[in-house]
């Protein structure tokens, strides 16, 4: 095996005067990290409308997955690799998609399974079997509530939290989304309604709760505190993408979800001063939502396969939006580019090659445990003698993949550190064949 094991990575180290202190991930960030790829399932009342962001008027009645079926949802997710999977129980047009004791504009208000339906013990239940974490995705906006905009909805949003973080299990991930405030129906009033996105929400308090009530799990949002939005629905993680960060506004003043300096979410600070890992949302479709008419623009496996690289491959975890039907099951487009994506990943990387095989892809990883200390470094190969190098690498972190673009044969591998801020612990230097 041509791992660090057993061949080498070896590095040169700058000599350093004190013990340095870098920040490093919670026993709930390395969980989460050793995902790597998690799944989206954006469905709701918007499936069945065919929208994007719902007005919050729509009848619940609309909700009609005639053959809605978690397990069969979430068996191609897994076959393709997915650890976890994100459910977003309320969308922004405020549809429950549990029967929660907060709103009528719920799932018990359709006929669906006799107004007896809980999509989110569903997706819960199915992910246990299978094996994934199971997550949660509760829009900050409502469109819906009459509320949204006064102190009351802050506190029927802390309810409604507290049913999904209280009734579903253990929970890996809540998910706050930047989209905060505008038009909507609320209650009938049909206006527009401005929020100030960093006081209204009161982010600590509900971050408070969420710690109080599943402590094992990250929080994301645009600002952390756990995971930060990468800046971009497109999927790519800068390159660089240091896992340390300090979020700020685009005035330079306090961030807050909705209102953060995107394009430097992507790379993250050197020296930032909080773990706050990358996660990479991005659609399998153009849209969020199921729309028949997106059918024929799923992604191939190859266009995921260079997410995969362009996200996990620099450090940072893939979020993956596939969202069911109206039947409630996935569409056969999107469970073919799963298939694919899925068998490319066991393909390549089920095991690295062997000494003397041929090789075109690397993967580095530090050992995070003790934070994120390589600032630059070169991959070299050796067949006698000499060292050739063959890629040179900035941020590593949890993991970097380099593919070469050209095969390659070697007796010896290794990474050595041009620079870092505090003596390197390596994890693991391996390569792999991808064909
Ligand atoms: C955004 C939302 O506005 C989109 O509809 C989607 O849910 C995306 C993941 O987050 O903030």
């Amino acid at each position: 095996m041509l791992t660090r094991r057993s061949v080498l990575a070896a590095a040169a180290v700058p000599v350093f005067g004190r013990a340095p202190s870098l920040p490093t991930p919670s026993p709930r960030q390395l969980r989460w990290h050793a995902l790597e790829t998690t799944a989206f399932l954006h469905f709701g009342i918007n499936t069945f409308t065919g929208k994007e962001w719902g007005y919050g008027d729509e009848n619940p009645n609309l909700f009609q997955p005639a053959h809605f079926d978690a397990g069969a949802i979430l068996a191609p997710l897994a076959d393709a690799g997915m650890r976890g999977v994100i459910l977003t129980c309320k969308h922004h047009d405020g549809f429950c998609l549990w029967p929660t004791a907060t709103t009528d504009h719920c799932i018990r208000a359709s006929s669906w399974r006799g107004g007896k339906g809980d999509v989110v013990r569903d997706v819960a239940d199915a992910a246990r079997r299978r094996g994934l974490l199971f997550g949660v995705y509760l829009s900050p906006w409502d469109r819906n509530n009459p509320h949204y905009g006064t102190p009351r909805y802050i506190e029927i949003y802390r309810r409604q939290l507290t049913e999904l973080l209280t009734g579903y299990g253990d929970i890996f991930e809540v998910w706050h989304d930047g989209a905060n405030g505008g038009d909507g129906f609320y209650g009938g009033a049909r206006e527009k309604r401005i929020i100030d996105k960093r006081t209204y929400y009161d982010w600590p308090g509900t971050w408070a709760l969420v710690r109080r009530l599943q402590p094992g799990a990250v929080i994301f949002s645009d600002v952390g505190p756990d995971l930060r939005w990468v800046g971009n629905e497109r999927g790519i993680a800068g390159d660089p993408c240091w896992a340390t960060y300090d979020p700020v506004a685009p005035d330079g003043g306090p961030a807050a979800p909705g209102d953060v300096r995107a394009k430097e979410s992507a790379t993250g600070y050197r020296h930032g001063s909080h773990w706050m890992p990358a996660e990479c949302d991005v659609s399998i479709r153009p849209g969020w939502f199921w729309h028949q008419d997106q059918n024929a623009r799923v992604k191939t496996p190859a266009q995921l396969i260079d997410l995969y690289y362009q996200s996990v491959g620099r450090g940072a975890n893939l979020l993956l939006n596939v969202p069911p039907n109206r039947d409630g099951l996935l569409s056969a487009e999107d469970m073919a580019s799963l298939h694919g994506f899925g068998e490319y990943r066991r393909r390549t990387f089920a095991h690295p090659v062997p000494r003397g095989a041929e090789f075109n892809v690397i993967r580095v990883r530090e050992d995070i445990r003790y934070g994120q200390r390589i600032d630059e470094a070169v991959v070299e190969v050796s067949n006698g003698r000499a060292w050739e190098q063959i890629a040179n690498v900035t941020s590593i972190g949890p993991r970097r993949l380099v593919r070469l673009g050209r095969r390659m044969r070697a007796q010896k591998l290794r990474l050595r550190v041009l620079k870092s801020s505090a003596p390197p612990k390596i994890a693991e230097v391996a390569a792999f064949l991808e064909t």
